[in-house]
């Protein structure tokens, strides 16, 4: 096993550099045209956190005191940042990780402008199963998790927090309290024990398998957030819940043909799979297959 692979698995997530000093002015020099930091608001209520699962309109940036998550890959008119969901040393990490035949399931930008502050609650990426079905067989060290989430900074930052280890065990008997009888998110003001901050610079990501107990958490930073937060499978077996978070109904052939040919390409492998496991509903089952009974005709 390779030495990323190890530590990705001890501990459930590792910490590379990607960018260089050259591709992070690039970047931000583009994220700069869709999202002003010199758009202030008035607003000063608190706000428990942003439309995660939904996702939020560009045009709407910065109106509101709280953190923004963009769904990128199927919106038109966020192609000029498309390219940064194909890099490819990210996804030769992910390779390393957990296989090759990478399918995207995710590619956001999470944001917020100096002095917001904001609080997801402590969870597990488990939102979607409802919670009577949710069991520890899901966490435990046998079963692959074919997911792997990335958070890429453009602006150094110690927004995700994680509790080591976490994410291939159930949760202990303290953690259990902090989450008081939810199993998807805690109350924010939950004291998770074991918790890390997981601190990057600029051009660092963290890879993560997000089944792990974590949040994003900031306190009125002096910095902007300006995060690319990002989503890999690998077609060479079945995907977990994660996959179905982009809306494939959006990936039309006319939205398809506005593409770059590899951003294309990447889409047409989702399509693809998406036919071959048409249902979220199945993949926390425990029927559910753990090898491909036919391989995915995944195009390189
Ligand atoms: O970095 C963050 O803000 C946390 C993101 C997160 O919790 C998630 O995407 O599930």
């Amino acid at each position: 096993m390779n030495k990323l692979r190890h530590e990705f698995e001890e501990n459930g997530f590792v910490i590379v550099d990607i960018l260089a000093e050259n591709e992070i002015l690039e970047f931000r020099k583009v994220m700069d045209t869709m999202l002003s930091e010199s758009k202030k608001t008035d607003d000063t209520k608190s706000h428990k956190s942003s439309l995660q699962h939904l996702g939020d309109e560009i045009s709407d940036f910065g109106s509101e005191n709280r953190q923004y998550y963009f769904h990128l890959l199927t919106k038109s008119g966020t192609e000029q940042i498309h390219h940064a969901f194909l890099n490819e040393k990210v996804m030769h990490v992910v390779e390393q990780l957990i296989g090759q035949n990478l399918i995207i399931n995710n590619a956001s930008i999470l944001a917020s402008n100096p002095g917001v502050s904001y609080n997801l609650g402590w969870h597990r990426d488990i939102i979607q199963i409802p919670e009577n079905e949710i069991c520890d067989r899901l966490f435990s060290k046998e079963r692959f998790h074919n997911s792997v989430q990335i958070n890429l900074p453009l602006v150094q930052e110690d927004s995700l927090e994680v509790v080591p280890r976490s994410h291939n065990r159930p949760n202990t008997p303290e953690e259990n309290i902090a989450f008081r009888g939810s199993k998807h998110y805690a109350p924010t003001d939950a004291q998770m024990p074991g918790a890390k901050k997981v601190s990057l610079k600029a051009g660092q990501a963290v890879f993560y398998n997000n089944n792990i107990i974590h949040r994003g958490f900031c306190e009125d930073s002096s910095l902007p957030r300006r995060t690319l937060h990002m989503g890999y499978h690998s077609a060479n077996t079945p995907p977990t819940w994660h996959f179905y978070l982009l809306n494939a109904e959006l990936l039309t052939p006319t939205y398809l043909d506005s593409l770059s040919p590899s951003m294309r390409k990447m889409m047409r492998n989702y399509l693809k799979c998406r036919e071959q496991f048409p249902e979220m509903k199945e993949t926390w089952k425990e029927n559910f297959p753990a090898d491909l009974v036919a391989p995915l005709d995944y195009q390189a």
